[in-house]
């Protein structure tokens, strides 16, 4: 079957342009002007007005996930039809393993969980929780089931590796030609902070970004790409959210090392002023690492537009604030970390970053940061990521003047709050095509559950 998109600007990899796009078989056929001539026979899209994104690419979500307080709301149904809705077409999940479960075992949980059930594409980041001969045989298996990432953590006692695992996951991992990402905080002194509130009967929400001071992200980002100097290493740093550790950051690019730099649209438009709210209400804002202060939100933003950063993920984390996040309503400690956001990221990081913001970003960035950028960092690219003949017709026709405010009565995600309540945004997903077929359009779901597992490459494949 033929479609025709008409009249919209195309942010290709050469750039914005005004042209129709040709679809084909669920792939793009064509991009260039008056194919109608040619393609008598396609269905019309019109896009009058409207830009033509290559579908956004979110590279950081949790979903049906499990903590010690609980599961996650949204499992795969529920966040991958979201992510359409906002104008997501491929989500990256973390298959977290938990302490004696296999890595094979913990990718099989996951395909059980997304596969025939998801909206929009999705592949799996591999999380390690441990390191051992296990371990390292298992993640030699990885690249033949299509994962290139792997992805540890510095902090949480469950799943943290301590420096000489990170060494040694580094060197492996480079072996196979597979990325590393790491949540950077010091989770050790992070620990004792939390025990030290708990005694001491600070008990609120007001004290989760007090154990979390932006000085442990920075130690753990300069410490984590110190080790990667080591093994020269490319990685990976996930949702970036101070001044200190971009700082960290800069330094490792002036030592000449390569890394890419994530941050989530909760470091631009929250503050740490949520942790103020009256009634238990910031126990919503409970995610790790937390809101920071606006000198930070300015830096992140000014990173942003500086072409430092890489890529913006959601780390979708969805608890119920009616439920879940109440079981830490005597002891912040004991609030699940997380936020819903893998349908509302593509808004709110246009709404943050648009070229009309002095210093803000043209299209053609927009696109890199919210979905090629991800898609070649991660092995997808040009199947994924690009507006070009031969990949995959996942397309976002968004309304760049739209504006109104983010409402959760408004939003697919199964989760019972949004973060976002009442925050104006500019711009919005109209249409969302999935393999070339319409999924998604102006508020409704057209089609569900033709989301697909994509196969990523390695660097050496
Ligand atoms: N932080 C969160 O807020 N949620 C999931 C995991 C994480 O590190
Ligand atoms: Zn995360």
């Amino acid at each position: 079957m033929k479609r025709l998109i008409k009249g919209g600007t195309a942010v290709t990899p050469e750039g914005a342009v005004a042209a129709d796009v040709l679809i084909e078989d669920g792939k793009i056929a064509a991009i260039g002007e008056n194919l109608a001539a040619g393609s008598p026979d396609a269905e019309i899209i019109d896009a009058g007005g409207k830009i033509l994104f290559p579908g956004f690419i979110d590279p950081h979500t949790h979903l049906e996930m499990t903590v010690a307080a609980g599961r996650t709301a949204d499992d795969f149904a529920t966040g991958t039809a979201a992510a359409l809705a906002g104008g997501t077409t491929t989500v990256l999940d973390f298959a977290g393993q938990d302490k004696g479960v296999t890595l094979t075992q913990t990718l099989k949980d996951w395909h059980q969980k997304a596969d025939g059930k998801s909206s929009c594409d999705y592949g799996f980041h591999i999380g390690l929780a441990e390191w051992n001969d296990e371990t390292k045989k298992e993640l030699r298996e990885m690249p033949d089931e299509g994962i290139s990432s792997v992805k540890l953590y510095m902090a949480y006692d469950a799943l943290m590796l301590d420096d000489a695992q990170i060494f040694e996951t580094l060197r492996l991992a480079d072996e196979l030609g597979m990325t590393v990402s790491a949540h950077c905080e010091n989770g050790l002194v992070i620990d004792e902070l939390i025990e030290k509130y708990r005694k001491e009967g600070c008990l609120t929400p007001k004290y989760h970004p007090l154990s979390r001071p932006a000085a442990m992200e920075a130690e753990a980002v300069n410490r984590f790409l110190a080790i990667a100097e080591q093994t020269g290493s490319t990685v990976y740093v996930v949702h970036l959210s101070t001044q200190r550790g971009l700082r960290a950051c800069l330094d490792a690019k002036e030592r000449g090392q390569k890394l890419y730099i994530e941050t989530c649209p909760q470091y631009l438009c929250l503050d740490d002023s949520c942790y103020d709210l009256p009634d238990f209400e910031s126990a919503k804002y409970v995610f790790a690492p937390p809101a920071r202060k606006v000198p930070d939100q300015k830096a992140i933003r000014q990173a942003i537009f500086d072409g430092i950063i890489d890529t913006a993920g959601s780390d979708h984390c969805s608890f119920d604030f009616g439920s879940m996040k109440q079981k830490g309503r005597d002891d912040f400690s004991k609030i699940p970390n997380g936020i819903p956001g893998v349908e509302t990221r593509p808004q709110l990081m246009f709404t943050e970053t648009y070229a009309g913001l002095e210093g803000g970003l043209s299209y053609e960035d927009f696109s890199d940061l919210m979905s090629a950028n991800a898609a070649k960092i991660y092995g997808m690219y040009p199947q994924k990521g690009a507006l070009a003949p031969g990949s995959d017709a996942d397309i976002v026709i968004w309304d760049p003047d739209w504006t109104g405010e983010i409402t959760h009565d408004a939003l697919h995600m199964n989760v019972d709050y949004s973060p976002y309540e009442g925050y104006p945004v500019r711009g919005r997903a109209d249409e969302v095509l999935l393999h070339g077929e319409t999924a998604y359009k102006d508020g409704a779901f057209v089609k569900k559950n033709a989301g697909h597992y994509v196969r990523r490459q390695t660097k050496q494949a």
